[in-house]
């Protein structure tokens, strides 16, 4: 951080040191990257004075117009390695490639190269939760964030969640809990962020079409524990081994939590609740498991990371049970979309890794046809068979991944092909019988077919729509 002053120290991101705020002004700062990051970077930036420059390898840039108006330099096409070596400081956007020519020229000409999320944690006031994992990171942020908001404390919910860290800077304050959702890619590219509470779900291959190995994706996601200091807490999956294995690295306190682990502490089931169990074995009741209204064991088990979060940070139990009782899912996350003729329509479009998925197929009983593929990144396919087996399912395989399903699922389900989404869900209902769901889990990315899971998700349930329509309307 040579370029970058440490100009004053800030209020509290946990127990011990907090981090240094930067002085940028007059600094010439490069964001890469012109979407949702890169351009709250970019005034966030250009409020603290900097002299900022966006470069974005598109061609056209509607937001490029209002930064001009902040003062802000847009730069469009390909990056130039000039452009950046000359910079004080880099600042990437999470999908952008950290190692591409570029800049690795700025990284050898000695400058700082950072993440936004990193950028955002230097002016944050309050402490930082952030939340990483491979799945369930959206459904435990918002859950967090909710109980804070039930139990009446200031909060701010953002990162990988769609809603840029730096965005909520101008929220912040010494009482503020900034609740964060962290990805791989964020993570990867930060230096001193610290969160008081980090949070790590569990651990699945995802995400191979960017880390070179899963040892490498482990690494990045390893790195929220980086920086904690012993006053800070480090809330862990018991249940999953590597999730575990990981957090040895932390020097803060664990607080591990397990739906299926034997826990002599932590956030377990006692009973019919959700507990806090002291090392001493007193167990606090938190949360009645008849509140819970998430379909699926791994959703459970996000509702334990986010109670032991609210707990170490004295959230009292109404406000938790109030929080529980209100949260009905996140939208494309198991989501119930409709039902026709006697079968149930369900969206989980976020099931975008093969571990997500299996989750996925195991909350459902036996009479399931899942609608899956799409761009595959990595992880194995044969772990599907023997869930898909056991129900007796069907799958319909969409996009890229297509003839891969096919040859990895033959013999445990009937597979078919559909050549796009909409068709699929035609096939899917024609493959079901009342009583039975049809799931989108694809297992897969999105992007040879949608801009995002989102995208996918609403095509699903417009289609889902239109057919629903088509049977009011007494059409075959
Ligand atoms: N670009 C370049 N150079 C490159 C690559 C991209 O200039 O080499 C440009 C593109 O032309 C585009 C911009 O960079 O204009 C895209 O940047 P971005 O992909 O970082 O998009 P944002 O809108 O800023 O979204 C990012 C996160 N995107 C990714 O991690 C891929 C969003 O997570 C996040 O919600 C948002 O910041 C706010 O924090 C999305 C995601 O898919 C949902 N995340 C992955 C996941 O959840 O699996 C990790």
């Amino acid at each position: 951080m040579t370029a970058v002053m440490e100009r004053h120290h800030s209020g509290a991101s946990g127990g011990g040191a907090a981090p240094a705020r930067r002085d940028v002004t007059g600094l010439r700062v490069v964001v890469v990257g012109a979407a949702r990051s890169g351009v709250a970077a970019a005034r966030l930036l250009a409020a603290h004075g900097a002299r900022v420059i966006v470069t974005d390898t598109r061609e056209r840039l509607e937001d490029a117009e209002p930064l001009r108006a902040l003062g802000v330099d847009v730069e469009l096409g390909p990056h130039r390695g000039a452009l950046l070596a000359g910079a004080g400081l880099v600042v990437l956007s999470p999908g952008v490639p950290p190692r591409q020519p570029p800049i690795e020229a700025a990284r050898a000409a000695g400058v700082p190269v950072v993440g936004e999320m990193e950028l955002a944690s230097w002016w944050l006031e309050g402490p930082v939760v952030a939340v990483t994992g491979t799945k369930g990171k959206s459904t435990t942020t918002t859950l967090i964030g909710r109980m804070l908001g039930e139990a009446g404390r200031a909060a701010t919910v953002g990162g990988n969640i769609g809603a840029p860290l730096s965005g909520q800077v101008r929220d912040t304050g010494p009482g503020v809990v900034h609740v964060v959702e962290a990805s791989s890619f964020q993570l990867e590219a930060i230096d001193t962020f610290r969160p008081a509470i980090a949070v790590l779900l569990n651990l699945s291959t995802d995400h191979l079409d960017r880390h070179e190995s899963v040892e490498e994706y482990a690494a990045a996601k390893a790195r929220v524990f980086e920086n904690q200091q012993p006053g800070d807490h480090a809330v862990v999956n018991a249940d999953d081994p590597r999730a575990l294995a990981l957090a040895g690295r932390t020097a803060a306190r664990v607080v591990r939590f397990a739906l299926e682990a034997p826990l002599e502490a932590g956030v377990a089931v006692r009973g019919d609740t959700v507990a806090w169990v002291d090392p001493g074995g007193r167990v606090d009741p938190l949360v009645p498991l008849a509140s819970v209204r998430l379909r699926g064991r791994h959703l459970l088990a996000d509702v334990l990371a986010a109670c032991a979060v609210a707990r170490l940070l004295g959230v009292a139990t109404p406000a938790m049970v109030r929080a529980v009782e209100a949260f009905t899912g996140l939208e494309h996350v198991l989501e119930p979309v409709a039902e026709i003729a006697g079968v149930r329509f369900v969206n989980d479009s976020k099931a975008t890794n093969v571990d997500a998925a299996r989750r996925a197929i195991e909350s459902f009983p036996p009479g399931l046809v899942v609608i899956m593929g799409g761009r595959f990144k990595g992880g194995d396919l044969g772990t599907l068979r023997e869930p898909l087996a056991a129900r007796r399912a069907a799958v319909v395989a969409i996009g890229e991944a297509r003839a891969l399903f096919a040859d990895a699922l033959a013999g445990a389900a009937r597979v078919e092909p559909a050549a796009s989404l909409d068709e699929a869900v035609r096939r899917a209902l024609a493959l079901a019988s009342s009583g039975d769901t049809v799931l989108l889990a694809p297992a897969c990315a999105s992007f040879d077919m949608f801009r995002d899971y989102a995208e996918r998700g609403r095509s699903f349930k417009a289609e889902v729509g239109r057919l629903v329509a088509e049977v009011d309307a007494g059409e075959p």
